[in-house]
């Protein structure tokens, strides 16, 4: 395809990352973003996001000349917008950053412009919100403006690998418009890339991030049966997963991040009645921090004087330095209401945030129970034995499974699991 100038708004997780991608393939990226931190270090070379191979990939681009980052969109031929839309405390889409970013595009659009939508967005978004927007242009939108929307589908943490393997989804407000951005993502997508109106793409984006967050519901209330029942949840779901049509998601401490937590609010919100499965699985993953303070409660109810918790991981899930919507925040939130536990935090992930972060060995001296919140692969190093020596009290709580209680045990932990009965 022909070098194109490409405007990308929003320098997140997604918007970098697309705009590496794009100008290490050739094109012309002008990244935008309202924070001037995230501008000075793109200019800079330097991904401010903690991502596998990420921080090489944006050197490249930015030292090619083909990226670089400002304040304000610029005229350009494609432009795409990459922005948060995060979740309202009602429960409602914030469509605030996604507005903003649409009508900032306005003055600059001009005809055989295209716009891409990629922010995960409510149903209805292109064509309610986005293209009564662009029309203030003057311009026929659909004739001279080409508006599509093409969800992202990332993984954090493979996102690089992903970005360029997986399927791509291309809703158009018309075929033109489908067919102008599929041509356009093809510059480095190796999977297919399907064609569809913006509606249903709108609508896959939210469905797949539903469809997971209502499978680990149904895991985490498996966990909950399995631990009245005296069972363990985890081989219940690893043998139950032998069968050639089920795959059960692992059971956890709560779903968190600022895609599956959220995305299916904005299908709750535009069909509330509908949408009873869809809320109740939301309701369950959001009560497991609750279920899993109450847990901890039992465990510590027979100790005397102030009580002590370590907690391994407070990030929402492993290997990530994101702490958005994470279930082990919302843990410790509960953990400080209810009681006055003493809370300490490993999180070798986590820098620069209100969670002040500790050496394991330090964090749990005197301590009553270490909780494993976040399976990140550092934690498998961990020395137990050391630990031992310095808590007062030797619990574990695993609440994804990943630590071995047969070696913790034989060091002398009482080594309790989530979706297992112990207390
Ligand atoms: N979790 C479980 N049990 C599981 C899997 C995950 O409790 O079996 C928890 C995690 O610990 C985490 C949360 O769910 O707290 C979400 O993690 P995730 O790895 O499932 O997903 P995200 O939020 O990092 O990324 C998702 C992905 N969507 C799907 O897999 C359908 C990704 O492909 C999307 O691009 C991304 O949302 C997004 O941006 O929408």
């Amino acid at each position: 395809m022909k070098r194109k100038t490409i405007c990308i708004i929003g320098l997140g997780y997604i918007g970098l990352p697309t705009a590496a991608m794009f100008a290490t393939h050739g094109h012309k990226i002008i990244g935008v973003d309202v924070n001037d931190y995230v501008i000075t270090a793109l200019n800079d070379a330097r991904s401010i996001i903690e991502e596998p191979y990420l921080d090489i990939l944006v050197q490249a681009a930015v030292k090619s000349g083909n990226l670089k980052a400002q304040k304000v969109p610029d005229e350009a031929d494609v432009f795409i917008i990459a922005v948060p839309t995060p979740i309202k405390p009602n429960k409602t889409a914030d469509m605030s950053f996604v507005i903003e970013a649409t009508q900032s595009i306005v003055p600059h659009l001009r005809a055989g412009n295209v716009v891409v939508l990629e922010s995960t967005s409510p149903p209805g978004t292109v064509d309610d919100i986005i293209v009564p927007i662009l029309a203030e242009s003057g311009l026929e939108i659909g004739e001279q403006v080409m508006v599509a929307h093409s969800p992202e589908r990332v993984l954090p943490g493979r996102i690089l690998i992903e970005l360029v393997e997986n399927n791509r989804i291309v809703g158009g407000i018309n075929q033109r418009s489908a067919e102008v951005v599929k041509d356009l993502y093809k510059t480095f997508v190796k999977g297919e890339i399907y064609l569809t109106d913006a509606k249903t793409a709108e609508m896959c984006k939210i469905m797949e991030n539903t469809y997971r967050d209502v499978n680990i519901a149904f895991a985490n209330e498996l966990a909950i049966i399995s631990e009245k029942m005296g069972i363990n949840v985890w081989d219940v779901i690893k043998l139950c997963n032998k069968h050639p049509r089920v795959n059960i998601s692992q059971p956890g401490p709560g779903v968190g991040g600022h895609c599956i937590a959220v995305d299916p609010w904005f299908i709750v919100e535009k069909y509330p009645d509908e949408t009873q499965i869809i809320a109740l699985a939301r309701r369950t993953n959001d009560s497991m921090p609750a279920h899993v303070t109450d847990r901890i409660d039992a465990i510590l109810a027979p100790i005397d004087g102030p009580r002590k918790i370590t907690i391994l991981g407070v990030t929402y899930k492993q290997d990530v330095d994101d702490l958005r919507e994470s279930p082990i925040i919302h843990l410790i939130e509960l953990l400080q209401q209810r009681h006055d536990y003493q809370i300490s935090i490993v999180d070798p992930h986590v820098k620069n945030s209100k969670f002040e972060t500790e050496e394991f060995i330090d964090a749990a001296r005197g301590s009553d129970l270490v909780v494993l919140g976040v399976q990140h692969k550092v934690f498998a190093e961990l020395d137990f034995k050391s630990v031992a020596a310095v808590m007062r009290n030797k619990n574990i709580l695993d609440t994804r499974n990943f630590l071995n209680g047969k070696e913790l045990e034989d060091l002398g932990f009482q080594y309790y699991l989530l979706g297992q009965y112990k207390n």
